[in-house]
């Protein structure tokens, strides 16, 4: 397995370190990187499992660009050619007939070095892939990919909001998103303390914004809640254990377990969540930290479902939009991974 993004890393004192991502081709309305967008011509890999995939997914389920762009989810457990398709019957995908991901990557550049990550754009009708950029992908769908949006969109990442939404989701990446992998695969006691305070730190200013506001920025649901939410909806059933991050369970802490209830319980977001993929990739595939790769039964997961009464506080989830119809039967989770 490559040591890309957050494979397993040997005991050594290196500080983890996230690989920048290396295909940040962009695709766009005027295709000016070559790569325009158009319907049914690129496929959306993912890992379920995948905190930074998990953003795409719910971006094009918000965004209803499900008609334009169809996923290709990858076994949550990888080997050592990395993600790879024996989810699917004959063990490829079938759109784009490859076993493994990493042949999207050699066909883009062969012998690239790097490592293979999800999420990834893959062009259809050459098998390469385009990026594997997950910063840009979802400002990308929110920006320019409108001309497919469905009707009643929400605008994920409006013009007047963007410095706030900026600074906010800088704020969750360094210490929340990468936070949690940094006191997770730290491998000296020093950089594990600093790492899952700065986690804490971070979420109880999170809290108290969101103990006056039902979204991040503004009052509707924009890109820093996706960001947020997909590390959140991790944080019970991996981050606390497997990544040691235990100083309270989200389910310990009012605001923020009701804030994410409530975006779990949002179309779009829960329906796009398998807690058996996230399970069994964490605690299986790191076995630098699981050695025995034993998968925990908890949490019990039924409280997701509990109501969170955020309406309360006001907001419009989508704006002058409506929320996203329901998921298309091939792509429901099944129900091992849901509560
Ligand atoms: N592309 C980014 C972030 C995406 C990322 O880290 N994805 C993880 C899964 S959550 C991945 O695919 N890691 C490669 C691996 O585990 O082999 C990176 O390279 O750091």
């Amino acid at each position: 397995m490559s040591d890309g993004g957050d494979g397993n890393r040997s005991l050594g004192h290196t500080p983890f370190k996230r690989s920048r991502s290396h295909f940040t081709d962009r695709i766009t309305a005027d295709g000016r990187d070559g790569w325009p967008v158009e319907p049914g011509r690129y496929r959306l890999v993912v890992s379920r499992a995948c905190p930074w995939a998990s953003r795409s997914l719910i971006s094009r389920r918000l965004l209803g660009l499900e008609d334009a762009l169809s996923p290709a989810v990858a076994d949550p457990i990888q080997d050592d050619r990395s993600w790879r398709f024996t989810l699917d019957p004959g063990g490829r995908d079938p759109v784009l007939g490859i076993r493994y991901l990493g042949e999207a990557y050699d066909r883009r550049e062969t012998g690239y070095p790097g490592g293979v990550s999800v999420p990834a754009i893959v062009d259809i009708p050459t098998g390469a892939l385009v990026t594997n950029d997950y910063q840009q992908i979802t400002l990308d769908f929110a920006t320019e990919w409108t001309a497919l949006h469905r009707p009643g969109a929400p605008d994920l990442y409006p013009q007047q909001r963007r410095d706030e939404i900026d600074t906010v989701m800088a704020e969750v990446y360094e210490d929340v998103n990468n936070g949690v992998y940094r006191a997770g695969f730290a491998t000296g006691q020093k950089e594990y303390e600093e790492a899952c305070e700065g986690v804490f730190r971070q979420l109880e200013l999170l809290a108290d914004r969101l103990a006056r506001q039902r979204y991040l920025v503004g009052d509707t649901i924009t890109e820093a809640d996706i960001r947020l939410f997909t590390t959140l909806v991790r944080f019970d059933a991996v981050y606390h254990g497997h990544f040691k991050c235990n100083k309270w369970k989200l389910a310990e802490h009012p605001v923020l377990w009701a804030y994410a209830r409530d975006l779990y319980q949002t179309p779009g977001f829960g329906d796009t969540v398998d807690f058996d993929h996230i399970k069994r990739h964490y605690y299986q595939v790191h076995t630098g930290i699981n050695p025995t790769g034993i998968v925990p039964l908890g949490p019990d997961l039924t409280g997701w479902l509990a109501p969170h009464h955020r309406e309360e506080l006001g907001g419009r989830p989508f704006g002058d939009g409506t929320p996203p119809g329901p998921v298309r039967p091939e792509e429901e989770v099944p129900p091992q991974g849901r509560p």
